[in-house]
């Protein structure tokens, strides 16, 4: 009797907050440090293992300080096990002093955005000097970086980084397609991007509006990870509003079951993603 090999985990990650969408675009939007900590232990629920961490003021405008992450963070905590993942991203415009700001609160991970791209009407700045550094903060963090790329050159910039050092491993880059202005949202794309990324490295996809489901569901199949929830997209469906980001977590968690994957729980996520190694 030949023993199958056990299905490959996959992390799920939950964006439940992001900068951009509003309580005027979906009521579901947790806003407070507490209704930020609920919607993320609902997603750890349905399968998510990292929770990808804006935060907002009482008025729901976006903020990177410190002491707002500090009580979201704190309140998550509080309610879960999940992996927590800063933003460096921040909002459009924000300098990268602003940026840094939750930083300070050492966290397991934080994204590094690798490029400047045009982000719809804005542009969202990454100079080649600030991503180094925002590199180096967040290694004297203790964080692990998520890469972020919107464009196939950033995956070559962050192997600049790292062949020049900037940069060490571990090394896990993250997708992201369909923002308008930068790569768009189709299979031949992820393809080439995981070509790009070497060996060692993991990966994942995160993909906006209603691509989030069709090229994360692509993503699984490729071996890759996956990232959902409000901050991509706030439709289950087409006119139906998803109530939080859980519920497209828990579909993405059952269509890894499908294929034969299986949601890694946080443990099993530090261990692929070398947090806390
Ligand atoms: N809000 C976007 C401009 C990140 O979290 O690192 C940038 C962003 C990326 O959300
Ligand atoms: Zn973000």
């Amino acid at each position: 009797i030949v023993t199958p090999a056990p299905p490959p985990e996959i992390v799920l990650t939950a964006a439940i907050v992001g900068a951009e969408v509003t309580r005027a675009q979906t009521p579901y939007l947790p806003i407070t440090p507490q209704e930020i900590a609920d919607e993320a232990a609902r997603c750890r629920e349905a399968g998510a293992a990292v929770i990808h961490l804006h935060v907002r003021n009482d008025d729901g405008s976006s903020t990177q300080s410190a002491d707002r992450f500090a009580a979201a963070i704190e309140a998550i905590r509080a309610k879960t096990d999940c992996i927590i993942q800063v933003t460096t991203g921040g909002a459009v415009g924000m300098s990268i002093e602003e940026r840094s700001g939750p930083l300070a609160c050492r966290p397991e991970m934080a994204t590094l955005n690798c490029g400047t791209i045009n982000f719809g009407d804005d542009v969202f700045v990454n100079t080649r000097r600030e991503i180094r550094d925002l590199a180096a903060r967040i290694r004297k963090a203790g964080s692990v970086p998520e890469l972020e790329c919107y464009e196939v050159g950033h995956i070559e910039e962050a192997l600049l980084l790292v062949k020049e050092g900037t940069l060490t491993g571990p090394l896990h880059f993250q997708f992201v397609l369909g923002v308008p202005g930068a790569i768009g949202a189709r299979e031949e794309h992820v393809r080439f991007m995981r070509s790009l990324v070497p060996a060692e490295a993991s990966w994942a996809v995160a993909a906006v509006g209603r691509h989030q489901q069709p090229m994360t569901e692509l993503a699984m199949r490729l071996g890759g990870h996956a990232r959902v929830g409000l901050e991509d997209n706030i439709y289950l469906s087409k006119g139906v509003l998803s109530e939080g980001s859980a519920p497209l977590v828990l579909r993405a968690a059952q269509y890894a079951r499908s294929i034969g994957r299986t949601p890694a729980d946080p443990a099993t996520a530090r261990k692929l993603l070398g947090v806390g190694a």
